[in-house]
Protein backbone atom coordinates (compact mmCIF):
# COMPACT_ATOMS: atom_id res chain seq x y z
CA UNK A 1 0.00 0.00 0.00
CA UNK A 2 1.25 3.45 -0.88
CA UNK A 3 2.37 5.65 1.93
CA UNK A 4 3.18 9.43 2.27
CA UNK A 5 6.72 7.78 3.42
CA UNK A 6 7.52 6.06 0.43
CA UNK A 7 10.08 8.19 -0.98
CA UNK A 8 11.40 8.84 2.86
CA UNK A 9 12.33 5.14 2.88
CA UNK A 10 13.53 4.74 -0.53
CA UNK A 11 15.89 7.79 -0.15
CA UNK A 12 17.12 5.48 2.64
CA UNK A 13 17.43 2.30 0.48
CA UNK A 14 14.93 0.26 2.94
CA UNK A 15 12.73 -2.47 0.21
CA UNK A 16 9.28 -0.98 0.29
CA UNK A 17 7.79 -4.32 -0.49
CA UNK A 18 9.27 -6.45 2.83
CA UNK A 19 8.65 -3.24 4.72
CA UNK A 20 5.45 -3.25 4.03
CA UNK A 21 4.84 -6.73 5.07
CA UNK A 22 6.29 -6.12 7.97
CA UNK A 23 4.21 -3.35 8.50
CA UNK A 24 0.92 -5.10 7.69
CA UNK A 25 2.30 -8.02 10.62
CA UNK A 26 2.69 -4.87 12.73
CA UNK A 27 -0.38 -3.07 12.56
CA UNK A 28 -2.40 -6.10 12.95
CA UNK A 29 -0.72 -7.47 16.20
CA UNK A 30 -0.84 -4.34 17.31
CA UNK A 31 -4.38 -3.93 16.94
CA UNK A 32 -5.36 -7.76 18.14
CA UNK A 33 -2.97 -7.21 21.41
CA UNK A 34 -3.00 -3.66 22.41
CA UNK A 35 -6.31 -2.18 20.85
CA UNK A 36 -8.26 -5.07 21.72
CA UNK A 37 -7.59 -4.27 25.76
CA UNK A 38 -10.68 -2.62 27.67
CA UNK A 39 -10.52 0.28 29.92
CA UNK A 40 -7.34 1.57 28.57
CA UNK A 41 -5.68 4.69 30.32
CA UNK A 42 -6.31 7.97 27.50
CA UNK A 43 -2.79 8.42 28.45
CA UNK A 44 -2.48 5.82 25.92
CA UNK A 45 -3.28 7.51 23.43
CA UNK A 46 -0.24 9.27 22.79
CA UNK A 47 1.64 5.49 23.05
CA UNK A 48 -0.77 4.10 20.04
CA UNK A 49 -0.19 7.64 17.82
CA UNK A 50 3.67 6.70 18.44
CA UNK A 51 3.74 3.58 17.70
CA UNK A 52 1.58 4.40 14.45
CA UNK A 53 3.89 6.51 13.33
CA UNK A 54 7.18 4.69 14.89
CA UNK A 55 8.45 4.18 10.93
CA UNK A 56 7.01 7.30 10.05
CA UNK A 57 6.99 10.75 11.49
CA UNK A 58 9.64 9.69 14.38
CA UNK A 59 11.75 9.14 11.18
CA UNK A 60 10.96 12.21 9.48
CA UNK A 61 11.79 14.02 12.59
CA UNK A 62 15.22 12.28 12.91
CA UNK A 63 15.95 12.93 9.38
CA UNK A 64 15.10 16.57 9.36
CA UNK A 65 16.93 17.40 13.00
CA UNK A 66 20.18 15.26 10.88
CA UNK A 67 19.57 17.88 7.75
CA UNK A 68 20.28 20.02 10.67
CA UNK A 69 23.55 18.51 11.44
CA UNK A 70 22.48 16.52 14.32
CA UNK A 71 23.86 12.95 13.74
CA UNK A 72 22.12 9.47 15.38
CA UNK A 73 23.55 6.85 16.97
CA UNK A 74 21.96 3.38 17.08
CA UNK A 75 22.61 0.32 19.95
CA UNK A 76 21.82 -2.63 20.72
CA UNK A 77 21.94 -2.68 24.64
CA UNK A 78 21.62 0.21 27.31
CA UNK A 79 24.90 -0.08 28.51
CA UNK A 80 25.80 2.25 25.76
CA UNK A 81 25.36 5.61 28.04
CA UNK A 82 22.82 7.69 26.68
CA UNK A 83 23.82 10.79 28.57
CA UNK A 84 27.35 10.86 27.09
CA UNK A 85 25.28 10.82 23.31
CA UNK A 86 23.04 13.56 24.40
CA UNK A 87 26.17 15.91 25.57
CA UNK A 88 27.27 15.43 22.45
CA UNK A 89 24.14 16.81 20.74
CA UNK A 90 23.35 13.41 18.61
CA UNK A 91 20.12 11.15 19.27
CA UNK A 92 20.43 7.99 20.71
CA UNK A 93 17.57 5.04 19.05
CA UNK A 94 17.28 1.56 19.85
CA UNK A 95 17.75 -1.06 17.42
CA UNK A 96 17.03 -4.23 18.94
CA UNK A 97 14.36 -6.04 17.05
CA UNK A 98 12.19 -8.07 18.71
CA UNK A 99 10.20 -10.15 15.19
CA UNK A 100 12.01 -12.78 12.96
CA UNK A 101 12.30 -11.07 9.07
CA UNK A 102 14.67 -12.33 6.16
CA UNK A 103 15.80 -16.11 8.46
CA UNK A 104 17.03 -17.83 5.13
CA UNK A 105 19.56 -14.90 4.63
CA UNK A 106 20.31 -14.42 8.38
CA UNK A 107 20.70 -18.35 8.63
CA UNK A 108 23.66 -18.14 5.75
CA UNK A 109 25.12 -15.57 8.02
CA UNK A 110 24.68 -17.14 11.35
CA UNK A 111 23.92 -20.39 13.23
CA UNK A 112 20.47 -21.27 13.45
CA UNK A 113 20.69 -21.86 17.25
CA UNK A 114 21.93 -18.63 17.58
CA UNK A 115 18.76 -16.43 19.62
CA UNK A 116 16.39 -14.39 17.88
CA UNK A 117 16.90 -11.20 19.03
CA UNK A 118 20.72 -11.37 17.31
CA UNK A 119 19.13 -13.12 14.26
CA UNK A 120 16.07 -10.14 14.26
CA UNK A 121 19.03 -7.38 14.09
CA UNK A 122 20.37 -9.28 11.26
CA UNK A 123 16.91 -10.01 9.58
CA UNK A 124 16.63 -5.98 9.78
CA UNK A 125 19.50 -5.53 7.89
CA UNK A 126 18.84 -8.34 5.24
CA UNK A 127 15.69 -7.40 4.66
CA UNK A 128 16.49 -3.67 4.43
CA UNK A 129 13.56 -2.73 6.63
CA UNK A 130 14.49 -1.43 9.69
CA UNK A 131 14.67 2.89 9.08
CA UNK A 132 16.70 3.02 12.49
CA UNK A 133 19.47 1.41 11.66
CA UNK A 134 19.63 2.31 7.42
CA UNK A 135 19.38 6.37 9.65
CA UNK A 136 22.09 5.96 11.95
CA UNK A 137 25.63 7.78 11.29
CA UNK A 138 27.27 5.54 13.92
CA UNK A 139 25.87 2.07 15.62
CA UNK A 140 27.74 0.63 18.42
CA UNK A 141 27.95 -2.98 19.26
CA UNK A 142 28.33 -3.75 22.63
CA UNK A 143 30.54 -7.07 23.49
CA UNK A 144 28.16 -8.61 25.94
CA UNK A 145 27.02 -12.42 25.33
CA UNK A 146 29.35 -14.41 23.21
CA UNK A 147 26.14 -14.29 20.47
CA UNK A 148 26.59 -11.05 20.21
CA UNK A 149 30.53 -10.07 20.27
CA UNK A 150 30.75 -12.77 17.57
CA UNK A 151 28.01 -11.74 15.13
CA UNK A 152 29.00 -8.32 15.47
CA UNK A 153 32.22 -9.50 13.33
CA UNK A 154 29.70 -10.32 10.70
CA UNK A 155 27.51 -7.29 10.84
CA UNK A 156 30.80 -5.07 10.45
CA UNK A 157 30.57 -6.56 7.29
CA UNK A 158 27.00 -5.35 6.42
CA UNK A 159 27.58 -1.95 7.48
CA UNK A 160 30.30 0.69 7.16
CA UNK A 161 29.43 2.42 10.29
CA UNK A 162 29.82 -0.18 13.41
CA UNK A 163 31.37 1.06 16.42
CA UNK A 164 32.43 -2.20 18.83
CA UNK A 165 32.08 -1.48 22.81
CA UNK A 166 33.75 -3.68 24.59
CA UNK A 167 32.50 -4.35 28.11
CA UNK A 168 33.12 -6.35 31.37
CA UNK A 169 32.16 -9.24 32.64
CA UNK A 170 32.56 -9.19 35.63
CA UNK A 171 32.30 -6.61 39.00
CA UNK A 172 35.68 -5.96 39.85
CA UNK A 173 37.94 -3.15 40.16
CA UNK A 174 39.46 -3.76 37.08
CA UNK A 175 36.44 -4.38 35.14
CA UNK A 176 34.93 -0.83 36.52
CA UNK A 177 38.36 0.68 35.67
CA UNK A 178 37.96 -0.61 31.89
CA UNK A 179 34.28 -0.18 31.89
CA UNK A 180 35.29 3.69 32.28
CA UNK A 181 37.79 3.60 29.73
CA UNK A 182 35.86 2.31 27.30
CA UNK A 183 33.31 5.04 28.03
CA UNK A 184 36.03 7.92 27.68
CA UNK A 185 37.21 6.37 24.69
CA UNK A 186 33.10 6.35 23.63
CA UNK A 187 33.04 10.09 24.47
CA UNK A 188 36.12 10.91 22.51
CA UNK A 189 34.34 8.80 19.37
CA UNK A 190 31.02 11.21 20.14
CA UNK A 191 33.07 14.10 19.71
CA UNK A 192 34.62 13.06 16.30
CA UNK A 193 31.42 11.87 14.88
CA UNK A 194 29.55 14.91 15.77
CA UNK A 195 32.69 17.80 15.65
CA UNK A 196 30.57 19.23 19.51
CA UNK A 197 33.10 19.30 22.25
CA UNK A 198 31.79 17.45 25.71
CA UNK A 199 31.79 19.43 28.10
CA UNK A 200 30.70 19.84 31.93
CA UNK A 201 27.85 21.67 31.25
CA UNK A 202 26.82 19.53 27.90
CA UNK A 203 27.41 16.59 30.25
CA UNK A 204 25.12 17.25 33.13
CA UNK A 205 22.44 18.79 30.44
CA UNK A 206 22.45 14.66 29.02
CA UNK A 207 22.45 13.45 32.37
CA UNK A 208 19.42 15.53 33.35
CA UNK A 209 17.44 14.78 29.98
CA UNK A 210 18.59 11.18 30.94
CA UNK A 211 17.34 10.72 34.48
CA UNK A 212 13.90 12.89 33.75
CA UNK A 213 12.97 10.03 31.44
CA UNK A 214 14.16 7.42 34.04
CA UNK A 215 12.20 9.19 36.92
CA UNK A 216 9.28 9.27 34.80
CA UNK A 217 9.32 5.82 34.44
CA UNK A 218 9.65 5.00 37.96
CA UNK A 219 7.23 7.03 38.37
CA UNK A 220 4.88 4.58 36.20
CA UNK A 221 6.75 1.70 37.73
CA UNK A 222 5.22 2.65 41.81
CA UNK A 223 1.81 3.06 40.65
CA UNK A 224 1.78 -0.69 39.98
CA UNK A 225 2.07 -1.45 43.00
CA UNK A 226 -1.64 -0.90 43.36
CA UNK A 227 -4.14 -3.66 43.66
CA UNK A 228 -6.30 -3.31 41.39
CA UNK A 229 -3.77 -2.42 38.90
CA UNK A 230 -4.73 0.93 36.83
CA UNK A 231 -2.31 -0.37 33.58
CA UNK A 232 -1.79 -3.37 32.13
CA UNK A 233 1.69 -4.62 31.84
CA UNK A 234 1.17 -4.78 28.24
CA UNK A 235 1.04 -1.00 28.39
CA UNK A 236 3.69 -0.41 30.96
CA UNK A 237 5.72 -2.86 28.66
CA UNK A 238 4.87 -0.48 25.00
CA UNK A 239 6.12 2.41 27.62
CA UNK A 240 9.18 1.06 27.83
CA UNK A 241 9.76 -0.26 24.57
CA UNK A 242 8.85 3.34 23.42
CA UNK A 243 10.95 4.99 25.19
CA UNK A 244 13.68 3.55 22.87
CA UNK A 245 13.08 5.44 19.61
CA UNK A 246 10.86 8.46 21.18
CA UNK A 247 12.28 12.10 21.61
CA UNK A 248 13.53 11.96 25.27
CA UNK A 249 11.61 15.27 26.67
CA UNK A 250 8.56 14.70 24.88
CA UNK A 251 8.68 10.66 26.07
CA UNK A 252 9.18 12.34 29.54
CA UNK A 253 6.36 14.56 29.76
CA UNK A 254 4.14 11.86 28.18
CA UNK A 255 4.79 9.37 30.84
CA UNK A 256 4.82 12.23 33.05
CA UNK A 257 0.91 12.53 31.95
CA UNK A 258 0.32 9.19 32.05
CA UNK A 259 1.31 8.62 35.53
CA UNK A 260 -1.12 11.73 36.40
CA UNK A 261 -3.90 9.89 35.32
CA UNK A 262 -2.74 6.36 36.82
CA UNK A 263 -2.56 8.11 40.33
CA UNK A 264 -6.12 9.22 39.94
CA UNK A 265 -7.29 5.78 39.19
CA UNK A 266 -5.67 4.38 42.18
CA UNK A 267 -6.68 7.23 44.00
CA UNK A 268 -10.14 6.00 43.16
CA UNK A 269 -9.49 2.57 42.98
CA UNK A 270 -9.93 1.81 39.40
CA UNK A 271 -8.18 -0.66 37.63
CA UNK A 272 -7.89 -2.88 34.25
CA UNK A 273 -7.94 -5.54 35.73
CA UNK A 274 -10.56 -6.67 39.23
CA UNK A 275 -8.44 -6.47 42.30
CA UNK A 276 -7.40 -9.82 43.43
CA UNK A 277 -5.86 -10.49 40.33
CA UNK A 278 -2.82 -13.09 40.20
CA UNK A 279 0.14 -10.94 39.72
CA UNK A 280 3.16 -11.80 37.96
CA UNK A 281 6.48 -10.43 37.75
CA UNK A 282 8.11 -10.61 34.74
CA UNK A 283 12.12 -11.52 34.59
CA UNK A 284 14.73 -12.50 31.80
CA UNK A 285 15.68 -11.15 28.21
CA UNK A 286 14.47 -7.96 27.34
CA UNK A 287 11.24 -7.60 24.64
CA UNK A 288 11.29 -5.17 21.91
CA UNK A 289 9.13 -4.18 19.85
CA UNK A 290 6.94 -6.09 18.64
CA UNK A 291 8.04 -8.80 21.16
CA UNK A 292 4.54 -8.89 22.87
CA UNK A 293 4.00 -12.97 22.62
CA UNK A 294 4.23 -13.84 25.95
CA UNK A 295 2.79 -10.78 27.90
CA UNK A 296 0.19 -10.82 25.62
CA UNK A 297 -0.41 -15.16 27.03
CA UNK A 298 0.22 -14.08 30.65
CA UNK A 299 -2.28 -11.40 30.73
CA UNK A 300 -5.08 -13.07 28.33
CA UNK A 301 -4.97 -16.38 30.81
CA UNK A 302 -6.33 -14.53 33.54
CA UNK A 303 -3.39 -12.95 35.25
CA UNK A 304 -1.87 -8.94 35.50
CA UNK A 305 1.76 -8.36 34.78
CA UNK A 306 3.14 -5.62 37.54
CA UNK A 307 6.74 -5.04 36.69
CA UNK A 308 9.42 -6.43 34.36
CA UNK A 309 12.55 -7.38 35.79
CA UNK A 310 14.18 -6.75 31.91
CA UNK A 311 16.18 -4.12 30.57
CA UNK A 312 13.36 -2.82 28.74
CA UNK A 313 12.21 -2.15 31.78
CA UNK A 314 13.41 -2.26 35.56
CA UNK A 315 17.21 -3.42 34.68
CA UNK A 316 17.25 -0.85 32.10
CA UNK A 317 16.15 2.19 34.12
CA UNK A 318 16.80 1.34 37.87
CA UNK A 319 19.70 3.73 38.91
CA UNK A 320 20.12 7.56 38.31
CA UNK A 321 23.28 9.36 36.90
CA UNK A 322 24.63 11.52 40.04
CA UNK A 323 24.98 14.98 38.69
CA UNK A 324 26.47 16.79 41.30
CA UNK A 325 30.25 16.77 40.27
CA UNK A 326 31.66 19.87 38.46
CA UNK A 327 34.17 18.33 36.22
CA UNK A 328 34.36 15.54 33.74
CA UNK A 329 36.11 13.21 35.13
CA UNK A 330 33.89 13.04 37.79
CA UNK A 331 30.76 13.38 36.08
CA UNK A 332 32.58 10.43 33.91
CA UNK A 333 32.89 8.28 37.02
CA UNK A 334 29.44 8.90 38.40
CA UNK A 335 27.89 7.57 35.18
CA UNK A 336 30.45 4.25 35.35
CA UNK A 337 29.03 3.65 38.85
CA UNK A 338 25.35 3.89 37.35
CA UNK A 339 26.37 1.93 34.67
CA UNK A 340 28.45 -0.52 36.42
CA UNK A 341 25.37 -1.61 38.72
CA UNK A 342 23.58 -3.08 35.49
CA UNK A 343 22.84 -6.90 36.60
CA UNK A 344 22.92 -7.84 33.24
CA UNK A 345 22.79 -11.90 32.77
CA UNK A 346 26.31 -11.61 30.93
CA UNK A 347 28.17 -10.89 34.66
CA UNK A 348 29.71 -13.89 36.43
CA UNK A 349 28.99 -14.31 39.07
CA UNK A 350 25.49 -12.11 39.03
CA UNK A 351 24.22 -12.54 42.55
CA UNK A 352 22.91 -8.93 42.54
CA UNK A 353 19.94 -10.28 39.87
CA UNK A 354 18.79 -12.68 42.12
CA UNK A 355 18.61 -10.27 45.01
CA UNK A 356 16.32 -7.97 42.94
CA UNK A 357 14.10 -10.18 41.27
CA UNK A 358 13.24 -11.03 45.06
CA UNK A 359 13.11 -7.56 46.02
CA UNK A 360 10.67 -6.99 42.71
CA UNK A 361 8.27 -9.65 43.61
CA UNK A 362 8.16 -8.28 47.45
CA UNK A 363 7.80 -4.85 46.62
CA UNK A 364 5.30 -5.06 43.60
CA UNK A 365 3.21 -7.70 45.45
CA UNK A 366 3.66 -10.22 43.04
CA UNK A 367 2.26 -13.75 42.89
CA UNK A 368 4.72 -15.50 41.10
CA UNK A 369 7.34 -14.69 38.69
CA UNK A 370 8.02 -15.80 35.08
CA UNK A 371 11.17 -16.03 33.43
CA UNK A 372 11.15 -15.66 29.85
CA UNK A 373 14.43 -16.94 27.95
CA UNK A 374 15.17 -16.72 24.54
CA UNK A 375 16.02 -20.30 23.23
CA UNK A 376 19.53 -20.20 22.47
CA UNK A 377 20.15 -17.56 25.21
CA UNK A 378 23.20 -18.75 27.54
CA UNK A 379 23.77 -16.25 30.36
CA UNK A 380 19.63 -15.80 30.79
CA UNK A 381 18.67 -19.37 30.45
CA UNK A 382 21.35 -20.73 33.04
CA UNK A 383 20.44 -18.00 35.47
CA UNK A 384 16.73 -18.97 35.22
CA UNK A 385 18.13 -22.39 36.52
CA UNK A 386 19.74 -21.16 39.53
CA UNK A 387 16.95 -18.76 40.77
CA UNK A 388 14.40 -22.34 40.78
CA UNK A 389 16.44 -23.13 44.60
CA UNK A 390 16.64 -19.25 45.09
CA UNK A 391 12.52 -18.30 44.56
CA UNK A 392 11.67 -21.18 46.70
CA UNK A 393 13.38 -20.57 49.17
CA UNK A 394 11.58 -17.06 49.49
CA UNK A 395 7.88 -19.37 48.68
CA UNK A 396 7.74 -16.87 45.48
CA UNK A 397 5.92 -19.60 42.54
CA UNK A 398 8.27 -19.66 39.80
CA UNK A 399 7.78 -20.51 36.39
CA UNK A 400 10.86 -20.87 33.04
CA UNK A 401 9.75 -20.27 30.02
CA UNK A 402 11.69 -20.72 27.25
CA UNK A 403 10.91 -19.19 23.64
CA UNK A 404 11.62 -17.50 20.55
CA UNK A 405 9.44 -14.52 18.36
CA UNK A 406 7.74 -17.62 16.31
CA UNK A 407 4.14 -17.69 17.21
CA UNK A 408 4.12 -21.95 16.88
CA UNK A 409 4.47 -22.38 20.62
CA UNK A 410 1.77 -19.90 21.27
CA UNK A 411 -1.27 -22.57 22.45
CA UNK A 412 1.45 -24.71 24.46
CA UNK A 413 2.79 -21.83 26.40
CA UNK A 414 -0.77 -20.92 26.70
CA UNK A 415 -1.20 -23.96 28.40
CA UNK A 416 1.50 -23.78 30.64
CA UNK A 417 0.51 -19.83 31.74
CA UNK A 418 -2.77 -20.99 32.34
CA UNK A 419 -2.01 -23.77 34.78
CA UNK A 420 0.81 -21.79 36.72
CA UNK A 421 -2.27 -18.74 36.83
CA UNK A 422 -4.47 -20.57 38.52
CA UNK A 423 -2.22 -22.46 40.62
CA UNK A 424 -1.17 -19.21 42.37
CA UNK A 425 -4.27 -17.78 42.72
S1 LIG B 1 22.50 -5.34 29.38
S2 LIG B 1 20.37 -8.11 28.70
S3 LIG B 1 20.51 -5.30 26.54
S4 LIG B 1 23.29 -7.59 26.76
S5 LIG B 1 19.03 -12.61 24.58
S6 LIG B 1 21.68 -11.13 22.79
S7 LIG B 1 22.14 -11.98 26.27
S8 LIG B 1 21.91 -14.52 23.74
S9 LIG B 1 20.16 -8.98 25.22
FE1 LIG B 1 21.06 -7.56 26.66
FE2 LIG B 1 22.63 -5.48 27.18
FE3 LIG B 1 22.52 -7.53 28.86
FE4 LIG B 1 20.51 -5.87 28.66
FE5 LIG B 1 22.79 -12.49 24.16
FE6 LIG B 1 20.79 -13.60 25.49
FE7 LIG B 1 20.48 -13.00 22.96
FE8 LIG B 1 20.70 -11.05 24.83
Amino acid sequence: MASEYDGMWKGLGMDLVAHDQLLGVLGQGYTDVFLSQKDRPAGMDYFNFVMSEVHGLRIKEILEAREQGEKVVGSYCVFVPEEIVRAAGATLVGLCSGADFAMEEVERILPRNTCALIKSSFGFKLGKVCPYLESADMIVGENTCDGKKKSYEQLDKLVSNLYVMDLPQTKSDSARAMLKAEYARFAKAMEELTGNSITVESLKQGIAITNAKRKALHRLAAIRKADPEPISGLDALLASQVSFYDAPVRFTQSVNALCDELEKRVADNVGVFPAKTPRILMTGCPMAVPNWKLPWIVESSGAVIVGEESCVGERGIRNLTDDSAQDMDSLLEAIVDRYFKIDCAVFTPNEDRAEHIIQMAWDYKADGVIHYSLNFCQPYQIESMGLDARLAKEGIPYLRIETDYSPEDAQQLKTRVEAFVEMIG
